[in-house]
């Protein structure tokens, strides 16, 4: 029975049909290690009976690109296109959430559908030893299945381009073993080259797209479906545009004055610029149609209150309170857009459907066709699917889809470390959100604050006192989620506001 499934699925695989099988003999060839086999067959067999189910998947993560950084979501400063064009083609989010305010732990819940802290990563790992005084992980544990692992025994080519921060010390191999077929610029790095040093920064997104297209080439050749993850490292600061990138946003700086915002301006303009040229080359390859993009921000825009950043920190969080490092919505709150043309209704804002990042997992595995997921793994995930949701279940120009889901989970949020930036950035240290409240507490009950996101986005109207029914509830649920972490690098000025000096 082995071999028969064996030769099946070399058989379906081989002749470029794997997109063809049915769900059933997809399930059938997960079975085996044989489901990857990219044998050299050629065949002038097209793949439209049925590519909707098996995607290419594209996930396009910018780093500290703050909720109001794109013109589609209000911004005036600079113009956002590409990304623009995104929402016109597809659905874009506004409740969309990372599970954290900083890098590692927001990656570590996009690829393992996990709340970051239950798998001890709790800030930016960092490569000087410090991640256990940090109460961090050395890594993300490998053993924690990813949605890479899964699509890729799934039959897909898995590729990461890009800012990885999920291993210290990285090297081009790290991502492997984390169910990546294939590792480009990892953490930025290849070969002698590290794009993250200064002189690299004006094409730093372009050589990530070309990367990313060239990846692109590679992966279609086996003609299997592809998931690729490209992890922009533009706009975390420091940017540092070219000349020709900042010459458009002079105009209201002194000649020989340099402001931070007119850096970030060319940065976020140049960004934007490579992804309307990698959006282009999914065209040009005639990709456009089977490929679902996801667009999205790791966390909220990084503050210039500190100091090594402070002249090219400029992000915007839009109309939210808070920023990088922040549990208010500034931080946590991310752009995210997601475009499959014909599956994911275009030119739709969808305001009710509240999403993160911590969902993606669930998601793609209830998306894509021949998915298994074994039972530990599933009941594992903190996040849910938000597939129908994708399909336009919230899409308030239907009559039929107007009855409101509400998530079915609790996201919650921790940040166990100070918060740079104004005071009024500086949040508790526990958060969680539950329909349409949004509750923020210390452990130590020095501080407890209620909001409303409905009608209050900004959080600008603490009312725990007039709905204590509410805060009790929230308050429990906050608790008995946050008991079982480690408190290991816990700091006392977490959660707490400055006194009167
Ligand atoms: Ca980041």
């Amino acid at each position: 029975m082995i071999e028969a499934r064996a030769l099946l699925c070399t058989t379906f695989v081989g002749l470029g049909l794997s997109n063809a099988l049915t769900p059933a003999a997809h399930a059938l060839c997960l079975s085996t290690d044989t489901s990857k086999d990219t044998s050299n067959v050629t065949t002038n067999i097209t793949t439209n009976a049925a590519p909707r189910a098996r995607p290419n998947i594209i996930v396009i993560l910018a780093d500290d690109l703050g909720w109001g950084d794109l013109s589609v979501q209000g911004n005036q400063a600079f113009k956002t296109p590409a990304v623009d064009r995104l929402a016109t083609e597809g659905t874009r989010f506004t409740q969309g959430y990372q599970a954290a305010s900083t890098c590692t732990p927001t990656r570590a819940a996009l690829l393992t559908g996990r709340f970051p802290a239950e798998l001890q990563l709790f800030s930016p790992l960092v490569e000087n030893g410090r991640n256990a005084a940090l109460g961090n992980a050395e890594r993300l544990n490998p053993d924690v299945p990813t949605i890479a692992d899964i699509l890729q025994r799934a039959g897909y080519e898995t590729v990461h381009i890009g800012k990885w921060h999920l291993t210290v010390g990285a090297t081009a191999e790290t991502p492997l073993p984390y169910g990546f077929d294939r590792a480009r610029w990892v953490d930025l790095r290849e070969g002698e080259r590290d794009l993250a040093t200064l002189p690299e920064r004006p094409t730093n997104s372009a050589t990530l797209v070309d990367t990313a297209i060239e990846e692109i080439d590679r992966a279609q050749a086996t003609k299997s479906p592809f998931y690729m993850q490209l992890w922009l490292s533009d706009p975390h600061a420091p940017v540092a545009p070219s000349e020709q990138q900042r010459a458009p946003f002079r105009r209201n700086v002194p000649e020989g004055i340099t402001a931070p915002d007119e850096l970030y301006a060319a940065a976020v303009t140049e960004l934007d610029r490579q992804i309307g040229r990698f959006l282009n080359a999914l065209d040009a390859r005639k990709i456009t149609e089977n490929t679902l993009v996801l667009f999205t921000s790791d966390n909220g825009p990084a503050t210039a209150a500190m100091a090594p950043v402070r002249w090219s920190a400029a992000g915007s969080a839009g109309p939210f309170r808070g920023g990088k490092r922040s549990l208010y919505e500034g931080g946590i709150r991310a752009p995210f857009i997601a475009r499959w043309p014909n599956v994911v209704p275009a030119g739709v804002v969808d305001r009710e459907s509240v999403i993160c990042g911590l969902d993606l997992a669930p998601t793609l595995a209830a998306l894509v066709d021949g998915v298994e997921v074994d039972p530990a793994t599933r009941a594992a995930w903190d996040g849910v699917d938000f597939s129908a949701a994708l399909r336009g279940a919230n899409d308030a120009r239907d009559p039929s889809s107007k009855a409101r889901e509400p998530r079915a989970r609790p996201l919650f949020w921790e940040w166990r470390y100070p918060i740079e930036g104004p005071v009024f950035w500086k949040s508790p240290m526990l958060a969680v959100r539950d329909g349409d409240w949004k509750y923020l507490w210390n452990p130590d009950g020095s501080r407890e604050e209620l909001f409303n996101l409905a009608a209050d986005p900004s959080e600008l109207r603490e009312s725990s006192a007039q709905h204590p029914e509410v805060t009790a509830r929230l308050r429990a649920m906050l608790r008995a989620w946050y008991e079982p972490l480690s408190k290991d690098g816990t700091r006392a000025e977490a959660g707490r506001l400055p006194g009167v000096p």
